[in-house]
């Protein structure tokens, strides 16, 4: 396809570092030529972080997205040379274990590795030590060799897809300074600098560390803070003398010791060592002096020795050869920090057309570059970018304090061995449903998620875990778990029990046109009478699952969504028709379901409507009382038992919290945390958005057909999924439902599944069937598997025999929800 130049948008890209150089590379690459790259400082090293980055890469992460970045990048870099120097130089990755603890993790980081198919591997002390030959192998317990890491050099990857874009057509205009965005009726227009005003159709700040400064001009918040973090060098060492060429500079892994927050790579003859060990150095991008006026350069505060100093001794600890030396020449250097340490990438809503790419690593660079161009020149990108997307934060997410704080704690955390469920420290509490001080008396333990506090299960239960007896666990998979959740699953399904379903993200859509509106979002038929619940999903134009909803209409212009994300509300933002009002309810309401076999003989003596199984179907929703309050009630339940939502404004929680409690004693109502949640939903075969199945995902891979109606009319994601067959979609790949053979074991989730002995998949969510008696396990898998099939989950290393079976686990009939 060719096109005139006046079809080809005219982008302004703000920042000549990593991420706006190998934008402009993708973008351009796409057809997309009319770009404009400009920077405040000169050309090729303007100041940023950049400028002085020393280019470690180490592509493993808990984020498959972020590792298929990084894998990206390597890929790319290395294809990528100036002057015969490859971009990528692939000396490999070392990270080294000095404590048991940071051991087992890396065992469980190779499996992370293997999930995202990057080759590694658990080496011995003596391996490491052929590897670096510099280390105290006294000292090491072991390490994890990823031969695919590396060194990118990232000026020169600059200046290669500089000369790629520009002969393309871009242009690189260094010494301009933005001090302005144009914009008209809610779209970006122009950028003005310092030295005249651009036009253009499409902007996108890649300015690193000085988001917020370019944020603030356009009016859109940019959640970083900018820290300063300690890079030094070591004098010639004779150890090193003519080991490596001094045009390679390196050929010995970069090597990682986290256990003292410390990092690696060799300079020729000398070391260069990185450290997050220090405190959190936080910067004001708003103050710092301009290029000409910076000592070195904006990027690069004066080293403060002292901070330095506890660094040094350990990394002489590690490498003893240091202690002849000292840290010659030091700075530091200034990058980006986020409240959740992932990018912050996207189109503000408010301005069309003005993009952010901002908080992104020289490892991430050209993976996130790559999505980003095709998140604008097609409108979504093929890694799922949930994680990065600007519009993952909460509203009490967004505040500088926020993110000032998460920033620095991120920074800090850096190299921790974090766990799964692992909370904040801080802020908190900072969300609390109406039910928090119900839940405290019962001694809630809470774990935080989306800012919330939320139960996972409830020390006043103890006393029911008598003849319930869950295997016990490994020190790892008994983090923030308790016993208890299998007793409070018991009496889930036993009895009843109140769940606090407040987080539940609840958005309101009312006006003209709002079914559709919907009906077109959406893949399921919405058009039932007022009274009708409907689970129904978000695609992309791509057919992927951007989310999954329960949508009850309330009347017929009136419904109320059950969500997932705060992007789930940005998605239909941006494409309501202006007859349609969307809001975001979740704060100004709470939620308890109330679930389990007693559950009708709990709710029905409060109320005067007819709550049995005639008067009150399931999928229902109806406006009611219990007793003096009035809620919302919907007949629906996501761990798979009889009974309802109950929806009632925030000041009448508590009230309604209260009368339910006191209702079900006669009952033996308890409480029960998120814990036994999420193992009834596994048992249900429920899936969790996010975690199952996310945009890379189609619903027919994702055993989610049922949800969708093709021949309702046209819905966002049709074509596509009418080009894959529809219905008669069939797959490669399948959400595949596992259980682990021995009753004792558990697997957390993202481990790597071996079918044959090779790596044919990953797990995607993990939870303890407490009414199965077995752990299980989803995992996207071949679909060719057929249920009896054997597996092997790699958790920590040893492998843990599962089996694909038929789903769901738990009551296939519905006999205990139809009733
Ligand atoms: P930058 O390189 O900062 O580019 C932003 C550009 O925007 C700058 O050139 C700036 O001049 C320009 N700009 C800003 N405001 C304006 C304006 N108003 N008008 C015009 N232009 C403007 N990452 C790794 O992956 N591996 C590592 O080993 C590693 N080590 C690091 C060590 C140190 C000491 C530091 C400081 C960072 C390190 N990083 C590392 C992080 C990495 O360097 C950065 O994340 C990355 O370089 C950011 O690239 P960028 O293109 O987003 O930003
Ligand atoms: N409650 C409400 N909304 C929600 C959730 C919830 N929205 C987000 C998320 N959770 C959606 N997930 C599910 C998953 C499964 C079901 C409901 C919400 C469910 N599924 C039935 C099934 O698969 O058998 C649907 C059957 C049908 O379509 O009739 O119940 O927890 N309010």
């Amino acid at each position: 396809m060719s096109a005139t130049t006046s079809d080809i948008p005219r982008v302004v890209i703000i920042g000549a570092g990593i991420v706006g150089c190998s934008l402009a590379d993708e973008l351009t690459a796409r057809g997309w030529t009319d770009v404009t790259v400009l920077d405040q400082g000169p050309l090729p090293a303007p100041g940023g972080s950049t400028s002085h980055a020393p280019g470690l890469v180490f592509r493993t992460s808990p984020s498959k997205a972020l590792t298929d970045f990084a894998s990206y990048t390597v890929e790319k870099f290395t294809s990528l040379s100036v002057d015969g120097l490859s971009c990528f130089n692939p000396v490999g990755g070392l990270e080294v274990a000095t404590t048991e603890e940071r051991w087992a993790d890396l065992h469980r980081k190779a499996g992370l590795a293997e999930s995202w198919g990057v080759h590694g591997e658990l080496i011995s002390p003596q391996e490491c030590l052929k590897l670096w030959p510099l280390l105290d192998e006294e000292r090491i317990i072991g390490g994890f060799h990823t031969p695919g890491d590396g060194l990118a050099r990232a000026l020169l990857a600059c200046r290669a897809q500089q000369e790629r874009a520009t002969a393309r057509g871009a242009r690189f205009l260094d010494r301009h300074t933005v001090i302005g965005i144009d914009s008209r009726d809610g779209r970006v227009t122009g950028v003005v600098t310092d030295r005249g005003t651009f036009p253009a159709d499409h902007v996108v700040s890649a300015a690193g560390f000085w988001g917020p400064v370019i944020g603030r001009l356009a009016g859109v918040p940019v959640p970083l803070l900018p820290l300063a973090h300690q890079y030094a060098r070591t004098g010639p060492l004779p150890e090193l003398a003519g080991v490596n060429d001094p045009r390679t500079e390196a050929s010995r892994p970069v090597l990682r010791h986290q256990d003292r927050d410390l990092y690696f790579r060799e300079h020729t003859d000398r070391i260069g060592i990185g450290s997050y060990a220090h405190r959190p150095l936080p910067v004001d991008p708003f103050t710092l002096p301009a290029y000409e006026d910076a000592p070195v350069m904006p990027s690069s505060l004066p080293f403060t020795e002292e901070d330095f100093a506890p660094s040094w001794r350990d990394a002489a600890e590690l490498l003893p050869a240091l202690g002849a030396s000292r840290a010659e020449e030091g700075f530091n250097g200034v990058f980006s920090f986020t409240p959740d340490g992932m990018p912050v990438l996207g189109e503000a809503r408010e301005l069309r057309g003005f993009w952010l790419a901002e908080a992104v690593w020289v490892t991430h660079s050209a993976g996130v570059a790559r999505a980003v161009a095709q998140w604008m020149t097609e409108g979504r990108a093929t890694t799922d970018i949930h994680e990065c997307d600007l519009y993952r934060f909460e509203d009490a997410q967004r505040s500088p304090a926020y993110v000032e704080e998460r920033g620095a704690r991120n920074f800090i955390e850096v190299y921790d061995i974090v766990h799964p469920l692992q909370p904040l420290e801080r802020p908190r509490p900072l969300r609390t449903s109406p039910f928090h001080t119900a839940q405290r008396e019962l001694g809630a333990y809470f774990l935080e998620g989306g800012g919330w506090e939320r139960p996972h299960w409830y020390e006043a239960n103890a006393p029911l875990t008598e003849g319930v007896s869950p295997p016990e666990r490994d020190a790892w998979a008994a983090r923030y778990w308790s016993p208890i959740a299998a007793a409070e699953a018991r009496a889930t399904r036993e009895k009843v029990a109140l769940y606090d379903m407040t987080p539940l993200r609840r958005l309101e859509v009312t006006g003209t046109g709002s079914l559709e509106f919907l009906q077109r979002m959406t893949t399921n038929n919405l058009a039932k009478k007022p009274g009708a619940v409907t689970y129904t999903l978000l695609l992309d134009e791509a057919g992927g699952i951007r989310s999954d909803l329960t949508v009850a209409r309330l009347g017929p212009d009136h419904f109320q969504i059950g969500a997932n994300s705060p992007a789930d509300l940005d998605w239909l933002l941006r494409h309501a028709p202006d007859s349609v009002q969307i809001g975001d309810i979740t704060s100004g309401t709470c939620c308890v379901g109330v679930w389990g076999p007693l559950a009708r003989e709990l709710v029905q003596p409060l109320t005067r409507d007819d709550f049995s199984h005639k008067g009150f179907g399931y999928f229902r929703a109806r406006r009611t009382h219990l007793d003096f309050v009035p809620v919302t009630a919907m007949r629906l339940s996501y761990v798979g038992e009889l009974g309802w939502e109950l929806y009632t404004t925030a000041d009448l929680g508590a009230r309604l919290w209260d009368t339910l409690w006191e209702a079900g004693q006669r009952l033996g109502v308890v409480a029960a945390g998120r814990s036994a949640f999420n193992s009834l939903r596994m048992e249900k075969g429920y899936r969790s958005w996010g975690h199952d199945m996310t945009a890379e995902h189609t619903p027919y891979e994702a055993g989610l057909g049922f949800a969708v109606r093709m021949d309702k009319g046209e819905f966002t994601g049709r074509a596509a999924l009418a080009a894959r067959g529809g219905e008669r979609e069939r797959p490669e790949r399948r959400l595949t439902c596992l259980t682990l053979d021995d009753p004792t074991a558990v697997v957390l989730g993202k481990e790597p599944v071996r079918v044959d002995g090779a790596t044919a998949g990953y797990v995607t969510s993990a939870a303890y069937g407490y009414t199965v008696g077995r752990c299980i396990a989803y995992a996207w898998l071949p679909a060719r598997l057929t249920p009896g099939t054997g597996v092997l989950i790699d958790y920590f290393g040893a492998p843990v025999a599962a089996t694909v079976t038929e789903e769901p686990l738990f009551d296939p009939g519905m006999d205990r929800i139809r009733r």
